[in-house]
C-alpha cells in the first residue's frame, strides 16, 4: 500500500469525524459511501421487499438471510442498501471484511489480477500469488518452526482437509470435537458442527470417528471450574471413551463462533495442547472466525501462547473473496503423498490476489491493536448495559468480536426471543447486528476493524435504545 493511501486509509479508522471525504484511490469505480447512519426507509424499505419477493420465487427457500436488505455497496463501517438506506455494519459479513469491504488494497490487487489472468488451476499451471499467500501463512501463523500451507475454497473445506492431513499423519481415526462447535456444513463438517437446528436437521447420516467432549463454557458450568479442570473433563472423556492412541486430533476454536462466541477459561488451550503433545494426538486451532486480528492479536491462540500443530483459516484473509487455508508443521503437511490434496479452485489467483491485499492491509494499519480500541470503546459499554438490564446475563468476547448473552433475569435460562427482539431492534434503526449460540441467545459483535469510533458508538446507542425496548 503505497504511503498516502495507508494515510487516508488510516484517517478512516475509529476517526472522530464520520463524514471524511472517501474518495478512493485510482483504479477504482464510484466513492466510498459516507460513513454515517441513514435512512430514508423503512428497513426493510421497497425495493428490498420488491427484490425479496422475486427471491422467494427463485433462492432455494434453506437459503436465509438475517436481514432482507439488498445491498447496493459497501465499505468502511457501512452498508448501503438499494433503497439508499445507510446502515452501521457490526457483523462483517460474519467476521469476513476485517479490513473494511471494497477494502482499497484489496480492490485494486483483485482488479490488476482479473484483468492479467482469472484462473489456471493451480495443480495444472502454478502462479505465485499462491506461494505468496503460502509465505504469509507460514510467517504469520503462531510458532517459529518450519511450515506450509495448503489452499481452499472455504472455511468447511479447510476443516476437512485439516483432518485428512491429521489422520494420515497420524495413522489414527478419532477426530474430538466440542459441545458448541461449529465447523462447517459439509458432511464431515456437519458431524464436527454440534447444534442440530438449522445445521444438521434430518441432512445425516454422519461421517464416523467423530467424538464430542466438553467445552470451557464459563458462564454455564454448573460450578465453578477453571480452565485447566475443563480441559481435564474433557481429557477424561477422551480418555474413556475414544483413547489417546486412536485419536488423530483435537479440533478446537480458540473462541467459539456459532456456538456463541465462548471463550473458555484461561488455561483450557493450554493444557488440551499439553495432552496432545504428550499423546501424540494433533491440536488442530480452527481460526476460521477468529484469525486475522479479529480477537487483537493476528490469531486468538496467541492470547494463551498456544501453538496448534495445524491451524484453519479463512474468512478474514482475503477480504471478502473465497479463500481458505490449511498451515502446519512441515511434516504433517508433508505426510501426505502428492496429488493428495487440491481442488479445482482452491487458492484461485483473484482470491490470493485479494488475500496479499487483506494482509498488506491488517499489517499496515495494525488491525490487532485497531481491534483492541474496539474491544475498549464497546466493552464498557456493554458492561454498563448488562449493570441496568437484568436480561444480559454475560458480557464476553475479546477485540473486536464481542457478544451478550440473553437469559430471563436472574437465571441462565436462554431467552432467545430477547435476542432475536433486540436483533429486529437493530436492524429496524439500521444497525446490522447478528445472533449465534447453542440456544440462539447471544446477540454478536464483529464490527470491521476499520470502523469510525463515532460510527460505532452510534451503534452502540442504537444497541443500548433497542436493549431498553425503545
Ligand atoms: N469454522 C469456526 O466460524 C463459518 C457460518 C455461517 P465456511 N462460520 C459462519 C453459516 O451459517 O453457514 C465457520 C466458522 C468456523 C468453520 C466455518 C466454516 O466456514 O467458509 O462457511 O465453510
Amino acid at each position: 500500500m503505497c504511503a498516502s493511501r495507508a494515510r487516508a486509509y488510516a484517517g478512516r479508522m475509529l476517526d472522530t469525524d464520520p463524514s471524511l471525504p472517501q474518495t478512493r484511490p485510482a483504479g477504482q469505480s464510484g466513492a466510498a459511501p459516507a460513513q454515517v447512519r441513514h435512512l430514508l426507509t423503512e428497513i426493510p424499505g421497497p425495493r428490498s421487499r420488491e427484490i425479496h419477493a422475486r427471491r422467494t420465487a427463485a433462492v432455494a427457500g434453506g437459503v436465509s438471510s438475517m436481514l432482507p436488505v439488498y445491498v447496493e455497496r459497501a465499505g468502511g463501517g457501512v452498508i448501503v442498501d438499494v433503497d439508499g438506506n445507510t446502515l452501521i455494519d457490526l457483523g462483517s459479513g460474519i467476521a469476513v471484511v476485517s479490513v473494511g469491504n471494497a477494502a482499497p488494497e484489496v480492490v485494486a490487487r483483485v482488479q490488476e489480477q482479473v484483468a492479467r489472468f482469472t484462473h489456471t488451476c493451480f495443480m495444472v499451471a502454478p502462479y505465485p500469488g499462491y506461494v505468496d499467500v503460502c509465505e504469509a501463512l507460514n510467517r504469520l501463523t503462531p510458532g517459529d518452526h518450519d511450515k506450509r500451507s495448503a489452499l481452499f475454497n472455504s472455511g468447511a473445506e479447510a476443516v476437512e482437509n485439516a483432518v485428512k492431513i491429521a489422520r494420515r499423519a497420524t495413522g489414527r481415526d478419532a477426530v474430538i470435537v466440542f459441545d458448541h462447535a461449529y465447523h462447517g456444513r459439509t458432511n464431515l463438517t456437519m458431524a464436527m458442527t454440534a447444534k442440530n437446528l438449522p445445521y444438521k436437521d434430518g441432512f445425516g447420516p454422519f461421517a464416523g470417528e467423530i467424538y464430542r467432549v466438553p467445552m470451557s463454557y464459563p458462564f454455564r458450568e454448573p460450578a465453578p471450574i477453571d480452565g485447566v479442570q475443563a480441559a481435564e473433563r474433557a481429557i477424561d472423556v477422551i480418555g474413556s471413551q475414544v483413547g489417546a492412541v486412536n485419536t488423530a486430533c483435537v479440533v478446537v476454536e480458540p473462541i467459539q463462533g456459532e456456538g456463541g462466541f465462548v471463550v473458555p477459561a484461561p488455561g483450557f488451550l493450554p493444557t488440551l495442547n499439553r495432552w496432545c503433545a504428550e499423546n501424540g494426538v494433533l491440536l488442530i486451532a480452527d481460526e476460521i472466525q477468529t484469525g486475522f486480528a479479529r480477537t487483537g492479536r493476528m490469531f486468538a491462540c496467541e492470547h494463551e501462547g498456544v501453538v496448534p500443530d495445524l491451524i484453519t483459516t479463512a474468512k478474514g484473509i482475503a477480504g471478502g473473496l473465497p479463500l481458505a487455508g490449511v498451515t502446519g508443521r512441515t511434516e504433517l503437511m508433508d505426510s501426505v503423498h502428492p496429488g493428495g490434496l487440491g481442488g479445482t479452485y482452491g487458492g484461485n489467483p483473484v482470491a490470493c490476489a485479494a488475500a496479499l491485499g487483506a494482509i498488506a492491509t491488517i499489517e499496515q494499519l495494525d488491525l490487532p491493536a485497531a481491534a483492541r480500541r474496539i474491544e475498549s470503546i464497546m466493552m464498557p459499554v456493554l458492561v454498563d448495559l448488562a449493570a441496568r438490564h437484568p436480561q444480559i446475563g454475560d458480557v464476553r468476547g475479546r477485540g473486536a468480536m464481542l457478544a451478550i448473552e440473553l437469559v430471563r433475569p436472574g437465571t441462565t435460562i436462554p431467552d432467545p426471543a430477547e435476542a432475536a427482539r433486540i436483533n429486529s431492534a437493530c436492524h429496524r434503526n439500521g444497525v446490522v447486528t447478528l445472533t449465534c449460540g447453542t440456544y440462539g441467545n447471544v446477540l454478536r459483535f464483529l464490527p470491521p476493524l476499520v470502523i469510525g469510533e463515532e460510527l460505532l458508538r452510534e451503534g452502540l446507542g442504537v444497541l443500548a435504545e433497542a436493549v431498553a425496548g425503545q
